[in-house]
């Protein structure tokens, strides 16, 4: 009840959608596939066939080849079966949730490789945008990445970072890492910049923006402790994008104790989303 009154206060006020009631100690629902209506696999299957429309050449193939891997293009899928083959391929299971979690259950469940995807749709006037995660953003963004031995190596590393960071105070600035990484990260690879963030990946217009030359956003290459002081826009798309040129990079960069990095950043000011540091370079798009 504390964590909705939070949540409400961040959505600016407006209630949490989704069904709590029916949750466990841990957040954890059942999906009720079956509950969802013919007009809801539709929708799903019209996002589906338009974010595949934009993916090739720009989602990374990392994400490319798990989503195919899937089949997850005729219809809401049921987490049992994918969340099988995702423990066969790196540990990883899917979990049911109501959507958004508490930050320490969120941290929990990654940090024993469990990922919670949201189980309701948005509705079709949500289309292009919607605030809160959904079963789409959740499912299509995140849960490809995660067949990447790496990657899911990273995700993990990040939940029990976000323990740490929760008795460190260090939350603010930690979370800053998973919106520019998790979220909104690409990587360069030898045939360009590529998208491995959710928040693009399931995104209608930030898929061609974010590698669009000439707009006001810049890339750089991820420094992890810049990233930590970064502030982000969750209401336009990013003016910074920050670059990884692999996932043992990410990985290696969040296994490092971040505990000098919270005191030293709490001393000073965090840095508007549009910044460019002196010593930065601009990464052509
Ligand atoms: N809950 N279901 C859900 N999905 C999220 O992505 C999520 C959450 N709770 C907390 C949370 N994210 C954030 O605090 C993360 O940035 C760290
Ligand atoms: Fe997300």
């Amino acid at each position: 009840e504390e964590f909705l009154a939070t949540v409400a206060e961040k959505s600016h006020g407006a209630a949490l959608r989704g069904d709590y009631e029916h949750a466990d100690s841990h957040y954890v629902v059942k999906q009720h596939w079956q509950a969802y209506t013919e007009a809801e696999h539709d929708l799903w299957r019209a996002l589906y066939q338009r974010q595949m429309s934009l993916l090739p050449g720009r989602a990374c193939d990392e994400f490319i080849d798990a989503l195919h891997k899937m089949n997850a293009a005729d219809g809401i899928p049921e987490f049992e079966k994918t969340s099988r083959e995702l423990f066969a391929a790196t540990g990883w299971t899917i979990i049911a949730v109501p959507g958004l979690i508490p930050e320490l259950t969120f941290f929990e469940h990654l940090a024993n490789r469990r990922f919670p995807v949201t189980v309701w749709l948005r509705k079709p006037e949500e289309f292009n945008y919607i605030v809160e995660p959904d079963v789409f953003h959740d499912f299509f963004g995140h849960v490809p990445m995660l067949f990447n031995p790496v990657f899911a190596d990273y995700m993990q590393l990040y939940g029990k970072g976000g323990l740490k960071a929760m008795q460190l105070g260090g939350l603010e600035q930690l979370a800053r890492l998973y919106w520019y990484t998790v979220e909104f990260g690409l990587i360069n690879t030898p045939q360009g910049l590529r998208i491995y963030g959710a928040g693009i990946l399931s995104s209608g217009g930030e898929v061609e923006y974010c590698l669009t030359p000439g707009t006001s956003s810049r890339h750089i290459h991820l420094d992890i402790q810049r990233c930590l002081n970064t502030l982000y826009k969750i209401d336009t798309y990013q003016e910074t994008y920050f670059v990884i040129n692999s996932f043992q990079e990410l990985f290696d960069g969040t296994a490092a104790d971040f505990a000098p990095y919270y005191e030293k950043l709490k001393q000073g000011q965090a840095l508007p989303a549009n910044t460019l540091l002196p010593d930065e370079t601009e990464l052509l798009v």
